[in-house]
């Protein structure tokens, strides 16, 4: 049977909510889960498990981008998952997924994208050893009883500020606007709904999306 490691990246699970929300929909497509995790992602781990990107221009904000706040890390089982999973999640980038796809929905802009999932079975099959060795990301028969839970506690609380954080992004980048008012409001929408995040790690991800609004600017 297949298997797929897939990451809520923080811009989810600082509004978590989302998380739940995106959790919910793969549990829907009836994957069985073999490990649930939230975790802080180590700069060492989050290199290695974007170690292909390496020379990338954005691999250094990527890197920050994915270690800033707790991420949700899980393994699905089912046959033919990986392409399944790509599939509801949508294309990389936020403003060219399918609306109805999960980065669609969800996603705030361009990279910064909701979820991460394998690509192929040897990529799953490295990303899952690479994880259970650095991240103690371990099978359990307990995953899906610690996924519901975690849908449960934090799908009916809160609001969903997709589309409030996505025109704060869009906006700065259209008005070239990557002032201390810009950041200040994403700390402060970010901030929200982030029960149990720690404000450090609420302003480390909104840093990271300021950044990334910076980056798109100097591109202009
Ligand atoms: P992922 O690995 O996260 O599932 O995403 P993917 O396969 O759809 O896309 P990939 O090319 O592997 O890129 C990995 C992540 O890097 C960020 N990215 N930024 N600024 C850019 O041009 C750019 N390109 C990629 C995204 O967060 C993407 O998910
Ligand atoms: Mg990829």
């Amino acid at each position: 049977m297949e298997h797929s490691l897939v990451i809520i990246k923080p811009d989810g699970a600082s509004r978590r909510r989302v998380g739940a929300l995106v959790l919910k929909a793969f549990l829907a497509r009836g994957y069985d889960i073999r490990a649930f995790k939230e975790m802080k992602v180590s700069r060492y781990l989050a290199e290695m498990h974007y170690a292909i990107h390496k020379e990338k221009p954005f691999f250094s904000w990527l890197v920050d981008f994915i270690s800033s706040a707790p991420v949700l890390v899980m393994i699905f089982e089912a046959e033919n998952v990986i392409e399944d999973i790509r599939t509801a999640l949508g294309v990389t980038f936020v403003q060219k997924a399918n609306p109805d796809s999960l980065r669609g929905k969800y996603g705030i802009w361009a990279g910064v994208n909701i979820a991460h999932a394998s690509d192929s079975p040897e990529t799953a099959a490295n990303e899952i050893a690479l994880w259970a060795k650095e991240g103690d990301v371990v099978e359990s028969d307990n995953a899906r009883t610690a996924a519901e839970a975690y849908i449960a506690k934090h799908i009916a609380s809160g609001t969903d500020f997709t589309m409030q954080i996505r025109d704060v992004v869009k906006n700065a980048i259209a008005n070239l606007d990557s002032s201390d008012s810009v950041l200040k409001t994403l700390i402060d929408l970010f901030g929200r709904d982030a029960e149990g995040i720690s404000k450090d790690d609420t302003v480390a991800l909104a840093k990271a999306v300021h950044d990334f609004i910076l980056e798109e600017i100097e591109k202009k």
